[in-house]
């Protein structure tokens, strides 16, 4: 498959054989042409097999296999590599649950391919925004991450935990998605964050998020807590490069690499040294 001039849109999944059949109809009702790559990890109900009969009805439909539940950042960075690779212009990201109405997509992708925007997020809470019949807690959730978000990082973004958006190919160039440790709603925030630290244009369109159909959430108590703890972290040593003066050569936090919150602080302020 060529994806060179072409937007691509990358659908992780984990057990949504009762979802991605329609999801992808939807989508390509809306964009016959539009190239997809479902990255689906090994899900024991047999979500693979559905796509691969997709692909045999609709162009451009790929699927790709891995061995075990991965994680949604590392299905978007592996998603994303290969879109980059082959040339594609925009990067889609969605869910494949039907909460991201396929029915929004051209309107998120214009706003990259012809309005010069660098990530457009699918966002509820902007006017024309909403999400009907989502359960009290997990709109509390989301309200107090994004507010929580917005307060440790100074991000203007209304619904930076949204993963219904779309980025332009030289962005996701720019702010090196390989090193993305996170992988939940951190996963979002992160990306938001650093495209806004490369002076990327973010820009906002309203979505309605609808509750999944079938199958079950696959966020958890450890998807919040990460986001909690990464979002901290990266305020702290986004305010530590402030102070320092060291915005410029701003390094930053990998969950892999330096293991606390005192070493990030520690390698910021050497920076400056250096
Ligand atoms: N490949 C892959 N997909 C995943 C994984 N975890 C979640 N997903 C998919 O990522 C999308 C978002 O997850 P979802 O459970 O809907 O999260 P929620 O929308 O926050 O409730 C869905 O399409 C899931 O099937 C994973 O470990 N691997
Ligand atoms: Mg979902």
């Amino acid at each position: 498959m060529v994806y060179t001039g072409r937007p691509l849109v990358v659908i992780p999944t984990y057990n949504e054989a009762g979802n991605i059949g329609e999801a992808i109809r939807r989508i390509k009702r809306q964009l016959p042409e539009i190239d997809i790559l479902v990255v689906d990890d090994s899900s024991p109900d047999g979500t693979a097999d559905v796509v691969r009969s997709l692909s045999e009805v609709y162009p451009n439909v790929e699927l790709i296999q891995r061995e075990g539940k991965l994680g949604l950042g590392s299905a978007y960075r592996l998603g994303f590599g290969i879109g980059l690779e082959r040339g594609a212009t925009s990067l889609v990201e969605m869910d494949a649950d039907l909460s991201h109405e396929p029915e929004s997509l051209p309107e998120l992708i214009r706003a990259v391919e012809e309005e010069g925007a660098d990530l457009c997020i699918g966002s509820r809470y902007v006017r024309g925004g909403a999400s009907p019949g989502l359960k009290t807690y997990r709109l509390l959730l989301s309200r107090a991450g994004n507010l929580y978000a917005a307060l440790a990082l100074g991000i203007g973004i209304r619904d930076a935990t949204s993963g219904f958006r779309v980025y332009s190919a030289q962005i996701l160039r720019k702010i090196d998605v390989d090193t993305v440790s996170a992988d939940g709603y951190a996963f979002q925030i992160e990306m938001a964050f650093r495209v806004q630290a490369a002076h990327g244009k973010v820009v906002e369109r309203p979505i309605v998020f609808r509750d999944r159909k079938f199958g079950t959430s696959k966020m958890s108590l450890h998807v919040v807590t990460e986001a909690i703890f990464l979002c901290t972290v990266w305020g702290i040593q986004d305010r530590v490069a402030k102070l320092t003066g060291n915005r410029g050569g701003y390094t930053h936090y990998h969950k892999e690499g330096s293991a606390s919150v005192v070493q990030a602080i520690v390698h910021s302020a050497r920076h400056k040294e250096s």
